[in-house]
Parts: structure tokens; C-alpha cells; sequence
């Protein structure tokens, strides 16, 4: 039952679909429930919120990507996916979100200079909300100097950097030694995450943790303490 809903949400992420007024890609869907409405359904039936995420939505999200990668999808099909999983991840914030407890520390996190994508970065700011941290999302594609500009005015414990591109994973790389130039390496924990990103990368380019997903970004964090 609970694996019925979550491939539904899935085949509705992926017909890019929000409400169930919507079309979809494939002909016959429209009146019957989409993305808000399953997930709604997946909470109310008490399915577990991290499946929802992990299960639902983010393995959408990749039958996405490969659609776009065989040229089945183009742009505007995956900005319809995006859409319906910020507006998913949007109802299932309070859910995570923990109720009148001090914050474990702070956190600032953006997606890195050239790179738009923010589905990702948006979804671990929501799970480290939801753990207990206070998060402030500089947004994406942000430059070096804006994030160490940023690091010395905050002061935040963690630095979160994500990155979905090839192309703008290096920018990492620069940002750890423009605070190293700045002198304020030492006084924040570097913690990196994006598809093209990996421990070995991590630990190549001298960040202190690496997140495959949402999840472990969280655990990573914690592990490291403040
Ligand atoms: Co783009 N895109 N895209 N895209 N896009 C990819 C990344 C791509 C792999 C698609 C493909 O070709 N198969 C490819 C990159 C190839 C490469 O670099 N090798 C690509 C490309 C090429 C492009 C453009 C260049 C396309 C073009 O214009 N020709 C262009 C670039 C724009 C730019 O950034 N300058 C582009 C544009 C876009 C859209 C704007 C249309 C849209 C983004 C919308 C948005 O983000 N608001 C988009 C999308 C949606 C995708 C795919 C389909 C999905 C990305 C996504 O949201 N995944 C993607 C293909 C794919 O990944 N399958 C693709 C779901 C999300 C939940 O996962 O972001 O990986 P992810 O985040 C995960 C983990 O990675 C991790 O946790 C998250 C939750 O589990 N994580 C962290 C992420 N950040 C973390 C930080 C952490 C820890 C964990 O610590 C701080």
C-alpha cells in the first residue's frame, strides 16, 4: 500500500504534475490526483517522511534526469518536475521542522557561482531545519567573495556548498581557499553536496564533509558538532 502512493508520487513527479487539475505529459491524468494530493495522502496514511523524500520525489527526480539525458525531456519538463517537488518539499516542511527547541547551531549553505540548480540545496536546508539548525540559504549560483563575505559576517559553525554541475563543482575548491586567504578557514566546517560530487572530490579539495543526499548532509553535521 504504502509502496503504491510513493510510486504514484513518483509517475507524478515525473508527468510533472502539481495539482490534479493538471495534464501531465501523458494524455487521461488530468482529474486524477497528482504530486500535492498523493503526498497529502502519503501523510495522512502515515507513510514515514524520509521514504516520501527519498522514495517519492527524489527518485522521480532522477527518472527525470534521464529523460532529459536521452532528449525524451527538454527544459521546460523538468521545470514543471522541479516545481511540483519544491511544492511537495513546501508541504512537508512543518513536518520535519521541530517545535520550540534552541537551534544546534548555524549553518549557511548556497549553491555555488554559474550553477542554478537549488531543488537539492533546498531540500537538505529543509532537513537541517528540520534537525534543529538555523539555516540561512544565501541562494544559488553566488560567487566566492559573497559566501566569504557572508562566513565572516555570520559566523556560522557550517558552510554548505552544492554544486550539480561539472563545470561548477571546482568553484568549491576556489571558496575553501578564499577562506584560507581570508584567514577564516579554521572557524567553519566545510560540509559539500551536489550529483557530480563525492567523498573522494571532498577530500580532494579539502572539505571537512560530503553528503550523498539530504540525509546524510544531516548526519554529517552532527557528527562533526560545533
Ligand atoms: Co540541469 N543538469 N541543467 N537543470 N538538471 C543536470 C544536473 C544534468 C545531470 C542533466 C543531464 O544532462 N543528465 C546536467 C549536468 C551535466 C554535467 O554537469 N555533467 C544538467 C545540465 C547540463 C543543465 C544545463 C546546462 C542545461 C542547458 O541549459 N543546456 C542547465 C544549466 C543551468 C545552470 O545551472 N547554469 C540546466 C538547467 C536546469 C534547470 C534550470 C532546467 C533545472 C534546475 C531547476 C532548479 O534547480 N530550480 C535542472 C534540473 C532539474 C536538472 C536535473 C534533471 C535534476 C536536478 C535535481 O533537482 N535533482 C539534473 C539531472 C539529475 O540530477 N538527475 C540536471 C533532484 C535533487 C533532489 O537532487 O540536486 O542531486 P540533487 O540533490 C541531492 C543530492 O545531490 C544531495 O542532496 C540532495 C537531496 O537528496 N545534495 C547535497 C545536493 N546538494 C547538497 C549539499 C550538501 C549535501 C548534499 O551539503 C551542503
Amino acid at each position: 500500500m504504502s509502496q503504491d502512493i510513493l510510486a504514484l508520487i513518483k509517475e507524478n513527479v515525473v508527468q510533472g504534475r502539481i495539482n490534479k487539475e493538471d495534464e501531465g505529459m501523458d494524455e487521461g491524468m488530468e482529474g486524477t490526483p497528482a504530486v500535492m494530493e498523493l503526498v497529502q495522502q502519503a501523510l495522512t496514511d502515515g507513510i514515514d517522511v524520509q521514504k516520501i523524500i527519498n522514495e517519492g520525489l527524489t527518485s522521480g527526480m532522477d527518472i527525470v534526469g534521464q529523460k532529459f539525458e536521452e532528449k525524451e525531456y527538454y527544459i521546460p519538463d523538468m521545470l514543471a518536475s522541479a516545481e511540483a517537488v519544491g511544492a511537495a518539499m513546501e508541504m512537508l516542511e512543518p513536518h520535519l521542522a521541530s517545535s520550540g527547541v534552541e537551534p544546534k547551531g548555524k549553518i549557511l549553505i548556497a549553491t555555488v557561482k554559474g550553477d542554478l540548480h537549488d531543488i537539492g540545496k533546498n531540500i537538505v536546508s529543509i532537513l537541517l531545519r528540520g534537525a534543529g539548525y538555523l539555516v540561512k540559504d544565501l541562494g544559488n549560483d553566488i560567487d566566492d567573495q559573497t559566501i566569504v563575505d557572508a562566513v565572516k559576517e555570520e559566523q556560522p559553525q557550517f558552510l554548505g556548498l552544492s554544486a550539480l554541475l561539472t563545470s561548477t563543482m571546482m568553484h568549491m575548491k576556489d571558496i575553501i581557499k578564499s577562506l584560507n586567504d581570508a584567514g577564516i578557514r579554521d572557524n567553519v566546517k566545510v560540509i559539500v553536496g551536489g550529483a557530480p560530487v563525492s567523498e573522494q572530490f571532498a577530500n580532494d579539495i579539502g572539505a571537512d564533509g560530503f553528503g550523498a543526499d539530504g540525509f546524510q548532509a544531516v548526519s554529517i553535521v552532527q557528527s562533526l558538532g560545533s
